[in-house]
C-alpha cells in the first residue's frame, strides 16, 4: 500500500496530481488570508492602533509577559487583548483580571489564528483610536507563521526549556519574526540552554531581528521590553 496516502497503488504511482491540488488550496487559503489582513491593517493604521502579535510553542511565557506588561504598563498604553486557543477561556480569564480588556478566540482543531479571525474579533472587541492590540497566538512553533493577521509587529518568544536549536529547527517562524524575547532566564543555572548559541542562530536566520532576554516571572530585563513597546507605540504607521 502507498504510506503517502493510503491508496491501494503500489509505491511508484506519483501523488503529483494531489500535490498540484494542495499547492493550489494552500495558495487560496493564504491570498484569501493575505486580503483579510490588509483590511485589518488598514482598520489599525486609519486608528492609530498598533497591534502586535505574540507567537511561541506552548508554555513559553506569552500570556506571563502579557500579564506582568499590562500591570505594569496600564497607565502608559491602552491594552486590548486577543488570545488564542484551541480550547477553554483560561487565558482569556488571567488577562481579565489583570484589568484588560480581553476577548478569546477558540480554534477547535485549528493550530493558529487567521487574519479573518482576528477581523471578527474586533468587532467585539472594538479597540479605540490609539489602543495597543496584543494578540497571543496559539501555542505553536510552525502554522502562525504562515498567516498574517495585519499585524504592526511580530514577536516571538523562546524561553530556556525549550532548548537553543528552536531557531534552526522552526525557522520560518523566527525568520518572520521583529524581535525576539528570549525568556524565562531566571531558569538558565538550572537547564543546559546556551544563549549565546541561541542569540547566533537567531541572527544567522534574520540579521535584522532584536533579541531581548528576559524573565516574566522575576522582571528581569523588562524595561528593555517596555521600552521596545514605547518607542513602538510612537511609531507613525503609513
Ligand atoms: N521560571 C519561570 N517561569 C515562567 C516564566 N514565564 C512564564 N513562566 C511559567 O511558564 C508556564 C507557562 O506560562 P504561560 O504564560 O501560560 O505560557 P503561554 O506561552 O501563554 O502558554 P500557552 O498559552 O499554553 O501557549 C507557567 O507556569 C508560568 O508561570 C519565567 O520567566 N520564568
Ligand atoms: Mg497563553
Amino acid at each position: 500500500m502507498c504510506t503517502t496516502c493510503g491508496c491501494g497503488e503500489p509505491h511508484e504511482h506519483t501523488h503529483e496530481k494531489d500535490q498540484e491540488l494542495l499547492i493550489k488550496l494552500e495558495r487560496d487559503v493564504l491570498h484569501k488570508n493575505k486580503l483579510i489582513a490588509e483590511r485589518n491593517r488598514g482598520f489599525f493604521e486609519a486608528r492609530d492602533i498598533k497591534a502586535i502579535n505574540f507567537l511561541s510553542s506552548p508554555g513559553s511565557g506569552k500570556t506571563t509577559l502579557l500579564e506582568k506588561t499590562i500591570a505594569s504598563q496600564k497607565n502608559h498604553f491602552d491594552f486590548y487583548v486577543i488570545e488564542g486557543d484551541q480550547q477553554s477561556s483560561r487565558d482569556a480569564d488571567r488577562i481579565e483580571k489583570i484589568g484588560a480588556k480581553v476577548l478569546q478566540i477558540n480554534t477547535g482543531k485549528g493550530c493558529h489564528l487567521d487574519a479573518d479571525m482576528v477581523h471578527k474579533a474586533l468587532h467585539q472587541l472594538e479597540p479605540p483610536n490609539g489602543a495597543m492590540l496584543m494578540i497571543e497566538n496559539v501555542g505553536n512553533l510552525v502554522c502562525p507563521a504562515l498567516f498574517d493577521l495585519g499585524e504592526h509587529k511580530r514577536v516571538v518568544i523562546m524561553s530556556v526549556t525549550e532548548g537553543d536549536d528552536k531557531p534552526l529547527k522552526y525557522p520560518d517562524i523566527f525568520f518572520s519574526a521583529d524581535l525576539c524575547i528570549i525568556n524565562k532566564i531566571d531558569l538558565l543555572p538550572y537547564v543546559d540552554f546556551d544563549i549565546t548559541a541561541a542569540e547566533d542562530y537567531l541572527h544567522r536566520l534574520n540579521p535584522s531581528m532584536e533579541i531581548m532576554q528576559v524573565s516574566a516571572t522575576t522582571g528581569e530585563g523588562m524595561e528593555a521590553w517596555y521600552h521596545w513597546l514605547e518607542k513602538e507605540s510612537r511609531l507613525v504607521l503609513d
